[in-house]
């Protein structure tokens, strides 16, 4: 059968399942908050996003995929927000389901359904949703900042999108794609990933470095400024149930 319509039968299946990967504040190596990343289990096997969200996204069906990502990241975190934890969710969302004109008002829906504090609803865009429509997304990102969530870009350095956004739209957050955290503190990446801290706080926003995976590139990060991290030095992506042992660990 084709991956398509294995696909489409993958929810109904329960075949979905999320996974969190904690997020660090650098300088005391706290979890701030965890971003939320799709699993698919099937025959026994686990298939990375990378193989079928652009199945997903060709066939349109990334809407409702989307949707329930952003039920199932939701539901979660109000589950944290009742235990006390002022934990924040980051949520990749799609190009594909950022252009769904319905999609604002789709999260402010899933919002109140789940009663989440927006504050900590962090939403992660890639630059290739910007580009498409630069009216379309100032509206939807000024909306979405109105009700109080937290933007996010994604990859950061690797799409093919001017600089001219950064000061036109409400962004929070730059994450420093992955490609230019590996070979700290080699080659050019230490200066690349040290430009995009310079960049983002001189913007006013957060910068967090993704992929950190030994403690020279921590300490690299942390002597040029970067505030936050993420990567399999800190942890991996891990199950709900122990994203909050971890939380009550770190009380
Ligand atoms: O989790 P992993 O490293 O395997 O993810 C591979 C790719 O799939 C990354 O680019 C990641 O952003 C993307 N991805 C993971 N989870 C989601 C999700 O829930 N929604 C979307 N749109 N992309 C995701
Ligand atoms: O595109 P995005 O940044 O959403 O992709 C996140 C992906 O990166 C996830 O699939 C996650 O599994 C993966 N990832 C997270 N931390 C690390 C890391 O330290 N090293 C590597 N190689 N991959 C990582
Ligand atoms: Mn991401
Ligand atoms: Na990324």
């Amino acid at each position: 059968k084709k991956v398509e319509s294995q696909l489409s039968e993958a929810a109904d299946r329960d075949e979905f399942s999320l996974v969190f990967q904690p997020q660090y504040q650098i300088q005391n190596r706290k979890v701030i908050g965890f971003e939320a990343l799709i699993r698919w289990n099937h025959n026994g096997k686990v298939v990375s996003p990378a193989d079928f969200i652009p199945v997903l996204e060709s066939s349109g069906r990334i809407i409702e995929t989307g949707q329930w990502i952003l039920d199932q990241a939701f539901q979660q975190m109000k589950e944290w927000q009742d235990a006390g934890f002022d934990t924040r969710v980051a949520v990749n969302i799609s190009p594909v389901q950022f252009r769904d004109p319905d999609f604002y008002d789709r999260v402010v829906d899933t919002l109140n359904r789940h009663g989440v504090c927006p504050e900590n609803v962090d939403l992660e865009i890639t630059e290739g949703a910007i580009i498409s429509d630069v009216t379309h997304t100032a509206a939807t990102l000024k909306k979405l900042k109105s009700v109080g969530c937290m933007i996010s870009i994604d990859d950061f350095g690797t799409g093919y999108s001017s600089l001219a956004y950064l000061k036109n739209f409400p962004i929070d957050q730059l994450k420093i794609d992955q490609a230019f955290v590996k070979d700290i503190p080699h080659h050019d990446d230490g200066t690349i990933a040290s430009s995009i801290v310079v960049l983002g706080l001189s913007l006013g926003m957060e910068v967090l470095a993704e992929g950190v995976e030994t403690k020279e590139q921590l300490e690299f990060l942390h002597m040029h400024d970067c505030e936050f991290f993420q990567g399999f030095l800190g942890s991996r992506p891990l199950p709900a149930k122990e994203c909050m042992e971890l939380l009550l660990r770190q009380q």
